[in-house]
């Protein structure tokens, strides 16, 4: 039986991936190429150092491991002037209402987020007090599809990973959700993610009912 939802930050519970494409442009254009909307979709997901790696590759350019740190560094910069006048307005539809159904029905909530600026946002928006635990990018090495960050939050909830049912807008989440032994359910308006048990375009297509319905098949 399910008794515990683990959420991924970008993507499924707020909109920051303009956010994250706005900055890695605009890093990328300060290097001299350019980076377009798709190349971002790769990103999803991706913690933030390999991110920087796939892009510098993408543009055949080499750089050593100090100006790697600048350059995540800078571009971690613009993302946080960005993501400071966040609100509740930049939740993604239907977020508060199907957290507040959960935590009614004595669900575990948890989020296990690749960011590194998880805590900040979740505060910003005022959906923190949600969650028991946040596991984000500050806690764990291993990036999605590495399953460390829904594992960890597993433990840390003392719960089955069995017993957690993940929701994940990236590839590279639902594959880290399936190697923790997890119900995945994909969250995404087209049909690009695939393995997942169940899919949906938004939380605002979510209830309890729709979960279970999903996960028992
Ligand atoms: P930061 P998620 C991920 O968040 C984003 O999808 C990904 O695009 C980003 O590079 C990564 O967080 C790291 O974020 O630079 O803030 O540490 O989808 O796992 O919640
Ligand atoms: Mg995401």
């Amino acid at each position: 039986k399910i008794n515990t939802c683990i959420f991924d930050l970008d993507g499924v519970l707020v909109d920051t991936a303009s956010y994250h494409f706005l900055a890695w442009k605009r890093l990328a254009n300060s290097l001299g190429f350019d980076f377009s909307e798709s190349d971002n979709e790769r990103l999803k997901g991706v913690n933030r150092m390999s991110s920087l790696k796939m892009i510098l590759d993408w543009a055949g350019l080499s750089k050593n491991e100090n100006e790697r740190s600048l350059l995540a560094e800078q571009k971690n910069d613009w993302y946080k002037t960005m993501i400071r006048t966040m609100n509740s307005s930049n939740l993604l539809p239907g977020t508060e209402a199907f957290l507040e159904e959960l935590a009614c029905s004595d669900y575990h909530l948890a989020v296990g987020s690749a960011s590194k600026n998880a805590e900040a946002i979740l505060q910003k928006t005022g959906i923190r007090h949600y969650f028991e635990v946040v596991v984000d990018g500050n806690m764990v090495s291993k990036s999605k599809p590495n399953p460390l960050v829904f594992l960890k939050a597993a433990e840390l909830l003392f719960v089955d990973p069995k017993a957690c049912a993940v929701f994940e807008d990236a590839q590279a989440g639902v594959e880290a959700a399936l190697r923790a032994g997890m119900k995945v359910i994909g969250v995404a308006e087209s049909a690009n993610l695939l393995g997942a048990h169940g899919y949906v375009t938004g939380l605002s297509e979510m209830n309890i009912e729709r979960l279970e319905s999903i996960i028992n098949g």
